[in-house]
């Protein structure tokens, strides 16, 4: 929530609802630049929620408010802002549309109802925006479709509008269309018909003569248009109903009412089944007021949202929860944002119940544990209750089912946990965070950076679930498991914060060593000279073992020349210097080091002096033998579009990789398993994504250490 929190200046108090049937939760997804933050920019200026319109390239918008969206002029973080359109409050959501922040798109997912899938009438729809869908699709979200940007020189809505029903099915449909308009562009720019306003495709009577079409021809062209859109939406709301007597009526050749027609398309969009287009211009207001229409007459509210089940605290005894403001208290951690004054934001949404100020919750967090965020239960207290507004906050007196809220200081909260009533404790599965994959290690400059750090790194992983830390003991470094670069340098630019001098190095993959083949040593450790004396003398021999076999101790000593008690200092001794290793400092593995015989006395050898003698006596062997170094595997899996295989192929071999088998996924798409040297794999995420257009993924788990060429 960045670092100022204020109330809004000018700005009318935050909505607050009594009805979850007055809401609108609408995420805005989209790819990169489609125009989303301008567009929730536009929608608060023209509804009065802000005084004037800010924008993404002057770092002055509500949602882009962090130092890193403004410096990268993008989203970098999901941020919420309400307003109020009519009797209805619409939570607009804002996500980013770059893929390293998938996270943050899945957590908006998680917030909303409904989507506004925006695209820019100037450009395709290119994989990455593709794959955008999906991740809708794959959580059935209803969706609008928004074509933005329309004052530009490249913009096409018709173009648009193809290229979406060509990658999204024919369910893209248009809601609204331009009217035709005879007067020039402003400085000829943009497509025809953006001064001339919108006409509801739906709305319009089939004869209505669109104001500004002074020239016949124009009329008559833009009467046969919104005929055939009309008769299309009709259709795809009639095939998407589930009443049988709309159809029969339709069917049957009747005019249907608009009020019909407009209750069956919202229901066809809640089903999924129908996504209205939506021409917008955030530039020039055009359809901005049509839109905040639709969102409420044809967009689900919280109460058409079939919730995921919850559970008790333990995941048992599983319930059904619908959004009952009078409903037992249930809400999720959607998004958390440390502040350095207020602390601990945590952004909820309330699915069941009503959230109020000062009562005890119950906070808990289950399933995340191999991310680094242990399982955890506690009852805490919501001090106060906070509408956001991008980075401002402001105090409301409750929070329905339905809405999103802020609470801050709920110290134990981490997103995706679930809040509810200590007495009625529930617990709802968080949603799948994607992997971060590109590993990034850090180090402070100076001692007092060092304390900055520690202090930043605690702030940033709370706040960021796609993080992972992993503080590398063998190789002694902090790394830091990115999304990609993008989401590397907002990661370092929030660590830098309090002006800390934060660098990054190469990350360091651990390696071993084993023995190259068998060997013996002779270790003697023997001081007596004056005072107490040490003997120990041991003999043993080393052979390597198969992979991933690790050590083995064995004794073949006869005749008691080690007394009992100092077999095990030797193994001690020697397990000691295996795991420090020797010349590399790397462990020493998949060794079996079998204790063959040895000399004690009866008042000079301990357990210390064994322990020496067997450290010697592996150092002996291994100097004999010679060690080979060994490197970590990994075995990675690369979902690919069938165009980019071969580069990606190629790519693999370059990386000594070896390609243990292909075979086909989805159609068009191709599965590449290859075990690849981890060292290799360092920058894979960036390097996967250029080589594909941004289109493929991978997964990559360990899988054994084998020999490092020469
Ligand atoms: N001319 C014009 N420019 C626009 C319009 N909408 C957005 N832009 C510009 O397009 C660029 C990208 O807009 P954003 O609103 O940041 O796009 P976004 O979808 O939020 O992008 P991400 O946050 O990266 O996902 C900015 O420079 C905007 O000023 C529009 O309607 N007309
Ligand atoms: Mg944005």
């Amino acid at each position: 929530m960045g670092n100022k929190q204020s109330s809004t200046g000018g700005s009318p108090a935050a909505p607050a609802p009594a009805d979850p049937a007055a809401l609108r939760n609408v995420v805005l997804v989209g790819p990169s630049s489609a125009g989303k933050t301008t567009l929730v920019e536009a929608l608060l200026a023209t509804t009065s929620t802000i005084g004037r319109q800010g924008s993404v390239t002057e770092g002055t918008t509500v949602c882009d408010h962090e130092a890193a969206a403004i410096e990268q002029q993008r989203s970098v973080g999901l941020a919420v802002a309400p307003l109020q359109h009519g009797h209805t409050k619409i939570n607009l959501v804002d996500t980013p549309g770059y893929a390293d922040f998938i996270g943050e798109l899945r957590a908006g997912l998680r917030a909303a109802d409904a989507a506004l899938f925006v695209i820019a009438a100037g450009e395709g729809v290119d994989p990455a925006t593709r794959a955008l869908w999906q991740e809708c699709a794959r959580v059935a979200m209803p969706r609008a479709v928004v074509i933005s940007r329309l004052d530009q020189p490249r913009a096409d809505l018709d173009a648009a509008i193809a290229a979406c029903r060509e990658a999204f099915g024919a369910g893209v449909l248009p809601l609204y269309l331009p009217r035709e308009d005879s007067t020039p562009q402003a400085g000829g720019r943009g497509a025809p018909g953006l001064t001339g306003g919108l006409t509801g495709v739906l709305t319009a009577a089939p004869g209505d003569t669109p104001a500004g079409a002074s020239a016949a021809a124009d009329g008559e062209r833009m009467r046969e248009r919104l005929g055939t859109a009309r008769n299309e939406l009709i259709e795809g709301i009639i095939a998407e109903s589930e009443d049988e007597a709309l159809m029969d009526s339709y069917l049957a050749g009747e005019e249907i009412e608009e009020a019909t027609l407009i209750r069956s398309l919202e229901s066809a969009v809640a089903r999924g089944g129908l996504h209205p287009v939506l021409p917008v211009c955030s530039e020039t207001g055009l359809g901005l007021t049509e839109l905040l229409d639709g969102i409420v007459r044809g967009f689900p509210s919280p109460l058409e949202h079939v919730l995921a089940e919850f559970t008790d605290s333990q995941g048992r005894n599983p319930r059904t929860l619908a959004a009952d403001p009078a409903g037992p208290l249930a809400a999720e951690v959607v998004h958390t944002s440390v502040d350095s004054y207020v602390g601990r934001v945590s952004l909820a949404r309330v699915f069941s119940g009503t959230m109020l100020p000062e009562r005890p919750v119950h906070v808990s967090g289950h399933g995340m544990t191999e991310r680094g965020h242990p399982d955890h239960d506690e009852d805490e207290r919501v001090a106060h209750l906070y509408s956001p507004l991008g980075s401002s906050l402001r105090a409301v007196p409750r929070c329905i089912a339905g809405d999103l809220c802020a609470v801050t200081k709920l110290v134990s909260a981490e997103t995706g946990d679930t809040v509810s009533d200590p007495a009625d404790p529930l617990l709802l599965a968080p949603w799948p965070m994607p992997e971060p994959l590109l590993p990034i290690a850090v180090t402070a400059r100076t001692r007092s950076d060092d304390d900055t750090l520690a202090r930043n790194l605690n702030r940033v992983v709370a706040a960021d679930p796609t993080l992972r830390l992993d503080r590398a003991t063998e190789t002694h470094q902090v790394v830091l498991w990115c999304m990609g670069e993008a989401h590397a340098d907002v990661v370092l630019q929030r660590l830098r914060e309090g002006g800390a001098e934060i660098d990054t190095e190469p990350v360091r993959v651990p390696l071993r060593q084993t023995f190259a083949c068998p060997a013996q040593g002779h270790g003697r450790h023997v001081k007596q000279s004056g005072g107490h004396g040490q003997y120990a003398v041991c003999d043993i021999e080393v052979e390597p073992l198969p992979r991933g076999s690790g050590m083995e101790f064995a004794d073949r000593i006869v005749g008691g020349a080690i007394p009992k008690q100092f077999i095990s200092s030797v193994e001690k001794g020697v397990r000691r210097q295996l795991d420090r290793g020797l010349e590399a400092e790397c462990p020493i593995v998949d060794v079996r080091v079998t204790l063959t015989d040895g000399k004690a006395h009866s008042v000079d050898s301990s357990d210390a002096a064994f322990q020496a003698a067997g450290a010697l006596a592996l150092k002996a062997a291994a100097e004999q033998a010679g060690l080979v170094t060994l490197e970590p595997v990994d075995e990675v899996a690369v979902h690919i579009p069938d165009e980019h295989l071969g580069a990606v192929l190629g790519d693999l071999s370059g990386r000594r990789g070896k390609v243990v088998g292909t075979e086909p996924e989805d159609v068009g798409w191709t599965v590449v398993r290859a075990h690849v040297p981890a060292s290799e794999l360092a920058r894979y995420a960036v390097n996967v994504r250029s080589l594909s257009s941004g289109s493929a993924s991978f997964t990559r788990t360990f899988s054994r250490y084998d020999p490092m060429p020469g």
